[in-house]
């Protein structure tokens, strides 16, 4: 007779096997950026322009500016139309949530992002997004065995070493289901949290996921990766979760899932509710971030080292001026840097800030 075991595990991988075809037809620009961007504004952008004039909605006119930014080129001659374009999307989420709260409609379009970074739980029905969000935080998210248990978007803070990471619980991502703001949502997230279910099929949630993201013309891309823009796609981070480590099988599944995916997105193995692989889920999510911790020391007292501010990797001494207090890059003569035993060090505004540096910024 059979052995009961090996019988469901082969059965397993047989599952598994007959997605692989699936997910290897997933074409590679679904999951990475692959056309180059143009070093002018491109036609796209004009398109984008088009979209946000005619849009009526706030929700629209925000998505429009979004295609905006991603498509404009990085470089200091943008610097000035980013920001300003950033600062009418403030304007516009504001406004959306005015006419939200007037029409008096349970309508979510905006989480208020708070923290070194947001991170979105996108995934199917239990596949334990609310169990992790729960585990990886101290809310008490709804956890049930039932699908569709989340209805709405569940902000929680992640604590990590001295800073604090929004994680967004959401209801799940199923083929014309979805709630319509959580595309919203999804293309606003600095980072993806895909799900998956080790004790299902697990590329086949990875395949439903990635054409749902293709629909929201999001695209999941490693987040050490490019972020190269094709004119259609957001290029969105996104880590490939892999939870339920702990049912039966999953390992099996796992290996075949990173022979498939792991060269495509980041994966870790996971267990919501045993806590294997959590430590590392959240270093992880902290690294794709891309962010710097900085300690501000005032002239004459020793540094902050409790409360860092939180900056974008490449970040510069001026940009810490601009967070530390608005209109200080004006004023500021140059910087100190104060390494672990050793002498401090005089730093120019451009000096590119890295993880932990002690700055003091020193006026006219
Ligand atoms: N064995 C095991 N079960 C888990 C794990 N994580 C979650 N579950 C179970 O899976 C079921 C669904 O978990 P939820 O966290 O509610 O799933 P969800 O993805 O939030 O589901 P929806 O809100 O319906 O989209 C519950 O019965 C959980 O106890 C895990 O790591 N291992
Ligand atoms: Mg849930």
């Amino acid at each position: 007779m059979n052995d009961p075991g090996l019988l469901l595990s082969s059965d397993a991988l047989l599952l598994v096997r007959q997605r692989v075809q699936r997910v290897a037809q997933v074409p590679e620009h679904s999951v990475r950026g692959v056309t180059t961007m143009p070093a002018n504004l491109p036609p796209q952008y004009i398109e984008a322009e088009k979209e946000f004039r005619s849009a009526r909605s706030p929700q629209q006119k925000i998505e429009a500016l979004e295609r905006m930014l991603a498509i404009m080129p990085h470089h200091k001659g943008t610097d000035h139309l980013r920001a300003e374009l950033r600062s009418r999307m403030a304007k516009l989420a504001q406004e959306a949530e005015r006419q939200r709260s007037a029409g008096g409609k349970t309508q979510f379009s905006t989480v208020r992002k708070e923290g070194a970074g947001q991170a979105m739980l996108a995934g199917r029905a239990n596949a334990g997004k609310s169990a992790l969000l729960a585990s990886l935080t101290d809310a008490s998210a709804r956890v049930a065995d039932y699908p569709f248990t989340t209805q709405l978007p569940q902000p929680a803070m992640m604590p990590f070493e001295d800073i604090h990471v929004q994680l967004v619980d959401l209801p799940p991502i199923v083929p014309a289901e979805t709630p319509g703001w959580v595309r919203g949502l999804l293309r606003q997230a600095d980072l993806l949290l895909l799900i998956v279910d080790l004790s299902g099929d697990p590329l086949a949630d990875l395949h439903a996921l990635l054409d749902e993201l293709e629909g929201f013309r999001i695209q999941a891309v490693p987040p050490d990766g490019s972020s190269d823009d094709d004119g259609e796609h957001i290029p969105k981070p996104a880590i490939l979760v892999a939870n339920k480590v702990d049912s039966s099988h999953a390992l099996e599944i796992a290996e075949l899932l990173t022979m498939e995916v792991g060269d495509r997105l980041p994966l870790l193995t996971v267990s919501a509710t045993r806590g294997d692989g959590l430590e590392d889920l959240r270093r992880r999510i902290v690294e794709a971030l891309r962010v710097v911790r900085i300690y501000a020391k005032p002239p004459g007292r020793p540094p902050d080292l409790h409360r860092p501010f939180v900056l974008p990797r490449g970040a510069t001494v001026s940009d810490l001026a601009e967070e530390i207090h608005r209109g200080l890059p004006e004023k500021l003569k140059y910087a100190v840097l104060w390494p672990a035993d050793r002498p401090a060090l005089r730093v120019a505004r451009g000096y590119v800030l890295r993880d932990r540096d002690v700055i003091e910024l020193r006026g006219g």
